[in-house]
């Protein structure tokens, strides 16, 4: 077992065309976390979501949130964590399906 905290999100380019991105994640399945606005150029800090505890890998999902019928929300990528990265120190990944570019970086603990 190990434990995946998610340090911060930036965003280099939003997934909407217009205005910010209202994102989320799901990781193995779950929604982990509220939905956090965010611009382009901009960063999150995620430290206040609770620690998720997986086995061997953690998917990590971000999905930008869109209302109106016939809008669901859209996959903007995913990444994978590992239980072997823990005590490796901070990781990144990007999320940039649908011309949006995000850059997560997160941490495996023991
Ligand atoms: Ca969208
Ligand atoms: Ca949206």
């Amino acid at each position: 077992m190990a434990r995946l905290e998610l340090i911060s999100l930036y965003c280099e380019k939003t997934e909407d065309t217009i205005g910010t991105d209202e994102v989320y994640f799901v990781i193995n399945g779950n929604q982990v976390g509220g939905v956090n606005t965010i611009n382009e150029t901009e960063g999150k800090d995620l430290r206040d979501i609770s620690h998720i505890i997986f086995d061997r890998t953690a998917e990590i999902r971000l999905y930008d949130k869109d209302t109106g019928i016939f809008n669901n929300d859209d996959l903007i990528g995913s990444v994978t964590a590992t239980s072997s990265q823990a005590g490796e120190g901070e990781m990144t990944g990007k999320f940039n399906r649908g011309g949006a570019d995000y850059t997560l970086t997160w941490r495996v603990l023991h």
